[in-house]
């Protein structure tokens, strides 16, 4: 992985390229939406077919030439269909967001109403927030966690749900560490007869290998990304069942789409054949256990964990308690500094900016990609609190980067 074309017509972005190759093989990837993929994802979406126009769908396109772009998008839609049991597959939107909002514009107009989890609850941008287009151009209202569980207060949603009447009810989130009960908030939308988007990007991989519920069959959409928990390229995707599929396609294209970016379909198709294959259940365990194990070794040093611990890839940690004048930002920028990259994040009942929040939020599909084991993320949990714990200390630093060099070391990503 020299980049040896792009270096003789552009050294800067080569230099660029091969630094940011050296910062992901020297730190620790806990963002909890990022992922490593395999060399032969890469090479999908470094292919050929990134010249290539594909408006339409495998055969029925508006371009000729198509006939590997439509293999390529049959095969990823295929392979998808196997992995999730949906009935309908759509593989080209470029985002997580662009799933949703494809799904938004399938079944809703201007000034319908979406109920959705608060983003500072654990939900998502796109669900709603008025920072987004969901915000402005859709009537929202908010549910929200337990303040003393953390858990999502079912009984909160499905009372909102009654006064509010809404259209769509949305759920699935990027900052919500437990289980999603998808029966409940389906019997809270069909009391109300609302649609129901479960947004699972966080956990598509999860949901895939069975280690989490599944929401398909229970859910009208699922939406997802392709890059979080399942190492399929960044991108995104919808599901849902067959009666929704015509308009969910033309949602995608022509309604918020032009040509599909092929190159990442091609990525999504070999990523989702790597994770039919055996192994990738046993991966997926081993995030959720690796989870576990993060959240037990940063509670026993006194960390307030949201809902007190995980039972997927993530955790959230809520500084308030234990380090009243450390906030997520300070946090963050230290543990970078150490080599550890995760984010600030807010919390439930946030006191501070979204710029400066209180909480960190990190995962562990990174990290088990690469094959730390319980003892490795043990010492990883000790290494990050040591630095929330010290975040002036020049020399924590410097010895926890060290160390996390090391263990990046004995854990190579690509060769
Ligand atoms: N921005 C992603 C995350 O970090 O959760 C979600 O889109």
């Amino acid at each position: 992985m020299d980049h040896e074309h792009v270096r003789e017509v552009d050294p800067a972005v080569a230099d660029a390229l091969a630094g940011e190759r050296d910062r992901q093989e020297q730190t620790l990837a806990m963002i909890a939406s990022e992922n490593h993929v395999s060399e032969a994802v890469l090479e999908a979406q470094g292919s050929v077919l990134t010249n290539k126009y594909a408006e339409g769908y495998p055969g029925s396109r508006y371009y000729a030439g198509c006939e590997y772009a439509d293999e390529v998008e049959e095969l990823a839609i295929e392979r998808a269909k196997e992995l999730w049991g949906a009935e309908h597959v759509n593989v080209q939107p470029h985002s997580g967001t662009q799933a949703n909002q494809a799904v938004y514009y399938s079944v809703l107009e201007p000034g319908d109403k979406i109920l959705s989890l608060e983003l500072n609850h654990g939900g998502h941008l796109s669900h709603g927030h008025p920072a987004n287009f969901t915000g402005q151009l859709y009537d929202v209202e908010q549910y929200e966690v337990d303040p003393e569980s953390g858990y999502i207060d079912y009984e909160g949603l499905r009372d909102t749900a009654e006064s509010f009447d809404p259209d769509i009810i949305v759920s699935g989130y990027s900052a919500y560490p437990r289980t999603v009960d998808w029966e409940e908030i389906q019997a809270a939308a069909d009391a109300v007869d609302a649609y129901h988007l479960a947004d699972i990007a966080h956990i598509t991989g999860l949901v895939a290998a069975g280690v989490h519920p599944s929401p398909v069959g229970v859910a009208d959409f699922v939406t997802g990304s392709t890059h979080k928990t399942i190492r399929a390229g960044r991108g995104g995707i919808v599901m849902c069942d067959a009666e929704f599929a015509d308009d969910v396609d033309a949602a995608v294209f022509p309604g918020g789409q032009g040509g599909p970016l092929m190159h990442n379909v091609a990525g999504k198709a070999v990523g989702f054949k790597e994770a039919l294959q055996p192994e990738f259940e046993e991966y997926a365990r081993n995030v959720v256990d690796n989870a576990e194990v993060l959240a037990e070794t940063l509670r026993e040093h006194g960390l307030s964990l949201v809902s007190g611990g995980t039972d997927n890839h993530l955790v959230l940690a809520d500084l308030r308690d234990s380090h009243p004048d450390l906030s997520g930002g300070e946090a963050e920028d230290a543990l970078a500094a150490a080599n550890i990259v995760l984010n600030g994040n807010t919390v439930p009942g946030e006191t501070r900016s979204p710029f400066d929040p209180s909480g960190i939020r990190a995962g562990t599909a990174g990290l088990t990609t690469r094959g730390f084991d319980a003892d490795a993320v043990e010492e990883v949990g000790e290494l990050i609190y040591r630095v929330v714990d010290d975040v002036d200390s020049d020399d924590v630093i410097y010895e926890v980067g060290e160390r996390v060099v090391e263990l990046c070391e004995a854990h190579p990503l690509y060769e």
